[in-house]
């Protein structure tokens, strides 16, 4: 049997960082993101008899690393006595750098796991079960502008905006491909042990999510980009604060944000986000795409540039 599932990643624009319950890896927060179509991670697992363990390929190249997780993944969704699996992913765009991959990987995998069991869709419990292994992943269940909310001992995720009903553009400078120097499960759960930030950062949450949702139910552009960069550097400030400090950004990322105010000065709706990693994405009308691409590409230390518009949620297929 052989199950294929195509998923896209989501970045935050009111982000996770924390967990409330690391067993059950439940974040400490809401959060908001966005769908990115541009962006995809295709999985296909095929389930053998003949295999002694599972097998992960990523990008065609055998990967160790992130086997257990993966492996732990399909134990949830498919229980333990299953049979081994050969994992095959790729992705257009470079993984563990701070561009949410393992949102795309993790929400495919369980996409195709469930389809590869014959199981019926199910987003919220898909969500829960993609949750479970990284707490972005759950997101990418739904498309186009999505908000998670902690409700008791589980998340409910939500469908804010569709695809067409607020199209919004992504402009992605990459900074750097390489993978990042701390995972930010690790880097999260030393910043809730040591940052004197880190209960000011939970305390103000709510005020923030209340505004992003307020912006997207008005397509408030302006209102969406104040509440989505304070949020953003108030999580950087909760990093950079930690013990040791957790830095991702480079030189590129600090003067693409200034490019991005200079840019706001002169009127232009557009606005910046970053995660755990150096890349700048920068949130943009789709009409104005061309004159961001254009002034990103100028600086110094940017690599390449991807877009992408909003995206659907996951499909998948099933093969005998
Ligand atoms: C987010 N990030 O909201 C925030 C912003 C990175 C910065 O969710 O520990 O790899 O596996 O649940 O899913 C990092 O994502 O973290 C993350 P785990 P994950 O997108």
């Amino acid at each position: 049997m052989q199950a294929m599932a195509q998923s896209h990643p989501n970045i935050a624009l009111i982000k996770y960082w924390g967990k409330r319950d690391t067993a059950k890896n439940l974040p400490a927060v809401d959060s908001l993101s966005l769908t990115l179509g541009g962006l995809w991670t295709k999985m296909r697992i095929d389930l053998s008899n003949q295999l002694e363990c599972d097998e992960l390929i990523i990008n065609g190249v055998n990967n160790e690393s992130n086997l257990s997780r993966v492996s732990q993944c399909l134990d949830l969704v498919m229980g333990k006595n299953r049979k081994f699996a050969k994992i095959i992913s790729e992705c257009n765009f470079p993984i563990s750098a701070g561009l949410a991959s393992s949102s795309s990987s993790f929400s495919a995998l369980v996409v195709a796991a469930n389809a590869v069991m014959n199981k019926k869709s199910d987003t919220q419990l898909f969500a829960s079960q993609a949750g479970n292994i990284s707490g972005s992943a759950a997101r990418s269940l739904l498309g186009g502008i999505v908000e998670l909310k902690n409700i008791s001992n589980t998340i409910k995720i939500k469908q804010l905006s569709n695809v067409t009903r607020w199209p919004l553009s992504v402009v992605i400078a990459i900074t750097d491909k390489n993978k990042k120097s701390i995972s930010s499960s690790k880097a999260m759960n030393l910043s809730s042990h040591s940052s004197p930030f880190y209960s000011a950062w939970i305390e103000n949450q709510s005020p923030d999510m209340n505004e992003a949702r307020l912006a997207v139910k008005e397509k408030d552009f302006a209102k969406l980009a104040a509440v989505s960069e304070h949020n953003c550097l108030k999580m950087h400030s909760v990093m950079w604060t930690t013990k040791p400090s957790v830095v991702y950004w480079n030189a590129a990322t600090l003067n693409c944000m200034h490019a991005i105010r200079d840019l706001q000065q002169s009127g232009e709706p557009v606005f910046f986000t970053m995660d755990a990693g150096p890349q700048i994405k920068a949130v943009c009308l789709p009409e104005n795409e061309t004159r961001i691409i254009k002034r990103l590409a100028e600086i110094d230390g940017v690599e390449s540039i991807m877009t992408s518009s909003l995206g659907e949620a996951p499909t998948s297929s099933t093969q005998l």
